[in-house]
């Protein structure tokens, strides 16, 4: 097949083309056989608003998809080239930030191969999250251009005019199509300005004129929102990105016949968190403008919406300034006013307001009230938001609220990312589980078979070279395979206390210091970007890439302990490090972490997870059991009641505790402070201290504990292998394709 095609593109054979000629004439084979799949059809459609799609590479996904993957693999192996080298000529669209983007990449998938008919809405940035180079142990931010002449993207006719209160944009929507796993396709659409202009950003960095939203407005994902421009630029991001898809939906279902009277019947709309929030005053005001009454406006885009939550950190919950929205969107104040007026009719607790004393607009209130369903990330997380974080919402729309537990995609993060132990499952189980995850289950039956152990160990060992050799030839860094691989990777966030890991590096170093040495030497991986305008995150991050110098550096130490900070974590990279992965980092201060994805795909590749009782984690251990997972670290219950009582002093830890005092003030010592920069370091030191909201020190003892515990248990492989296999066949649960059934079965009704 890519014969001919490379026949006709370059007139020569394979074996003479170069791997961006292949690549090229890959994508162009993929895009033409994705647009003759069929289209998923149907009277109603679901549409998720989302202000992120993580969707990375897409070539081998889609070829995975599109059933042709072994036989494009084959025939360039045939003619003495590679997929893999091939694929990494593909720029990364890093168009998320982390879990939500991601989380919304994998719906796609699922929607689509669960043969729904879906489609995504978002924004087409024309540079992705930025780039992370290190730099003196710092994090230093250059742009990330991915749009290239040829690619993934279509554009289309269709235009729109967005008004805003000082300017009238033209907005244009590009597709890229959406393959079902041997199914029909659906599309992703990402709305972009005409008058996109990239010149106006500095060169090699990300600074631009954040006021000249004509030229600005798509070009990058979430600018920096620390000063008044940056948030303003988000309002016109986020109203841009709805109003688009408004006119789009409404353009759509009257097509399909909707008199929009019925638009329900038509249309479900899922918001991303509260990003696409500004969706329903937009609606409303387009069918109020259509000649429908307010009262019926209000209930049909009620009908149509629902509100999916991801995070319980108060800093993270949108609240803008009725001002800001006053200058953006003048045309939605008076449709917002209404929206919280007939709130304040109906109920007299003022937590439930859209506009509260300060006239700041809380747009998740908004959501609640004028949405049909509100939804967490995971049971735990529910939970919380139940019982306490929108406890005086539950009380009023009990039955709005529900679970819909995250789930990942198995097509990339196991067909994709470990096809070696994709394919020995399949020598074992058949390949019912590919299509079903729940099948894994029959992985259950092996458990005590040491010929199966042995070679899911073996599987895990060939990864764990891979990747030894990946940092080698990226970083130029010298890892053991024979090591375990300790992981964390994912944002970088206090909550998410990579600082502890951090602290856990400095124990085990003073341990080697002191004699005491590990049995098998211990590798920790760090991968991890800091928000540009998030100081102490910076400073982490800088903490770890001294540590990494510090201890690596260190002859006596670096036998047994070694630090790697990958750089630029993204999808491609996840890809690669996760099968990789011994004992998977889940450590968040406990209710802090909605659910985690990254847990779920550790899991799926055979590494035994050490964490918290926090979001996704607390329904991994009831899956795999207590003795398949690490827990550690205070409740849920008791962390909420210490932020209730205020009576969590780090301090005390500091000064009552030797162990605990010695550990922090490595941060601020001598063979430290020559690696790194003392600003940061006396500014990360005193924020532990004085501090340290996310409770680090609290649990940094008991996470010692139960590490060790499990570095011991380790050295038992066939123990090891045992849970790690029993995690493989648990892991069905979070398959995105389950998530996405249940969003269906309860809240879209397709
Ligand atoms: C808000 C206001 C102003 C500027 C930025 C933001 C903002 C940007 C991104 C707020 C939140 C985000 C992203 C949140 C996110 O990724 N949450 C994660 O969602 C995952 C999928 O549900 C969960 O698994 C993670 O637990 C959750 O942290």
């Amino acid at each position: 097949m890519l014969s001919q095609i490379c026949q006709k593109i370059y007139q020569k054979p394979v074996k003479e083309c170069t791997n961006e000629e292949l690549y090229l004439a890959l994508l162009e084979m993929t895009k033409k056989l994705a647009k003759e799949k069929e289209e998923n059809k149907g009277k109603k459609k679901i549409y998720y608003i989302s202000a992120e799609f993580l969707i990375g590479k897409l070539l081998s996904n889609n070829l995975i998809n599109l059933g042709i993957f072994e036989e494009v693999k084959k025939e360039l192996e045939e003619n003495g080239k590679s997929i893999y080298e091939i694929e990494e000529i593909e720029p990364e669209p890093s168009l998320g930030n982390g879990g939500l983007g991601r989380l919304a990449a994998c719906f796609l998938d699922s929607m689509a191969s669960l043969g729904l008919n879906g489609d995504g809405i978002g924004l087409n940035y024309h540079m992705g999250l930025f780039k992370q180079v290190f730099e003196n142990n710092c994090q230093k931010e250059t742009a990330n251009p991915w749009i290239e002449n040829k690619g993934w993207l279509t554009k289309t006719d269709l235009t729109y005019d967005v008004s805003f209160g000082n300017l009238t944009v033209k907005s244009r929507l590009y597709n890229i199509d959406v393959t079902g796993y041997e199914n029909r396709t659906n599309k992703l659409h990402l709305f972009d300005i005409e008058s996109a202009d990239e010149s106006i950003i500095e060169k090699g960095g990300i600074t631009f004129d954040k006021t000249d939203i004509a030229k600005n407005l798509t070009l990058f994902l979430y600018p920096d929102d620390s000063d008044k421009a940056g948030n303003l630029l988000r309002i016109y991001q986020q109203y841009f990105m709805v109003s688009s898809g408004a006119q789009y939906i409404l353009d759509e279902c009257r097509k399909k016949g909707s008199d929009l009277h019925d638009l329900a019947d038509y249309a479900a709309i899922q918001i991303n968190d509260t990003h696409p929030s500004m969706v329903i005053p937009e609606l409303i005001r387009l069918l109020t403008k259509e000649g429908i009454k307010m009262d019926e406006a209000v209930e049909i885009v009620t009908d149509t919406c629902a509100y999916t939550n991801h995070t319980i950190l108060a800093e993270a919950l949108e609240k803008w300034p009725l001002s800001y929205l006053e200058q953006v969107v003048p045309q939605l104040i008076p449709i917002i006013k209404e929206l919280d007026k007939r709130v304040r009719k109906k109920f007299s607790d003022k937590s439930v307001y859209i506009i509260d004393e300060a006239d700041r607009v809380h747009m998740a209130h908004m959501d609640i009230h004028y949405g049909h369903s509100v939804n967490g990330v995971a049971y735990l997380h529910t939970e919380i938001l139940k019982d306490t974080e929108l406890n005086n919402f539950y009380k009023i729309y009990p039955e709005k609220f529900n679970n819909k537990t995250n789930g990942i995609t198995f097509r990339r993060w196991l067909l994709h990312c470990n096809e070696e132990l994709t394919a020995y499952i399949e020598e074992l189980i058949g390949s019912d589980f590919k299509k079903d995850a729940d099948c894994l289950e029959k992985l259950k039956s092996y458990t005590e078979d040491e010929a199966v152990l042995t070679k899911i160990l073996d599987i895990k060992k060939n990864k764990k070279t891979e990747l030894k050799n990946y940092l080698k030839a990226t970083q130029n860094i010298d890892i053991d395979e024979n090591s375990i691989y300790d992981i964390q990777v994912k944002r970088l966030h206090e909550y998410k206390r990579q600082q502890m890991n951090a602290l856990w590096v400095i124990h085990k170093y003073f341990e080697i210091k002191s004699g005491k040495l590990p049995k098998t030497p211990i590798t920790v991986i760090f991968g991890a970007k800091a928000a540009p305008a998030y100081v102490i995150a910076r400073d982490i991050i800088h903490l770890i890439l001294c540590l990494q110098q510090v201890i690596n550096q260190d002859s006596e130490v670096s036998p047994y302990l070694k630090v790697v900070m990958v750089e630029n974590y993204n999808v491609s990279k996840a890809a690669k490090i996760i099968p990789a992965c011994d004992i998977s980092e889940q450590i968040s201060l406990a209710s802090k972490e909605a659910s985690g994805t990254g847990n779920m795909k550790f899991m799926l590749n055979g590494a035994v997870t050490l964490g918290t009782r926090d979001g996704a984690n607390v329904e991994i251990g009831e899956l795999v059991g207590e003795e398949n997972i690490y827990f550690f670290g205070e409740s849920s219950e008791q962390v909420i009641r210490h932020y209730k009582k205020s009576d969590y002093s780090a301090k005390q830890y500091y000064v009552d505790d030797e162990e605990i005092k010695k550990m922090v003030d490595f941060i601020i010592s001598v063979p430290v402070m020559k690696a790194g920069d003392a600003e940061s370091l006396l500014r990360l030191h005193a924020e532990l201290i004085k501090k340290d909201w996310f409770m680090t020190l609290l649990d940094i003892k008991d996470y010692i504990r139960v590490k060790e515990i499990a570095l011991n248990d380790y050295e038992n492989r066939m123990e090891w292998a045992r849970k790690m296999l029993v995690n493989i066949s648990k892991a069905g649960f979070f398959s995105s394709d389950r998530t996405i059934a249940e969003y269906n079965r309860d809240i879209w009704k397709l």
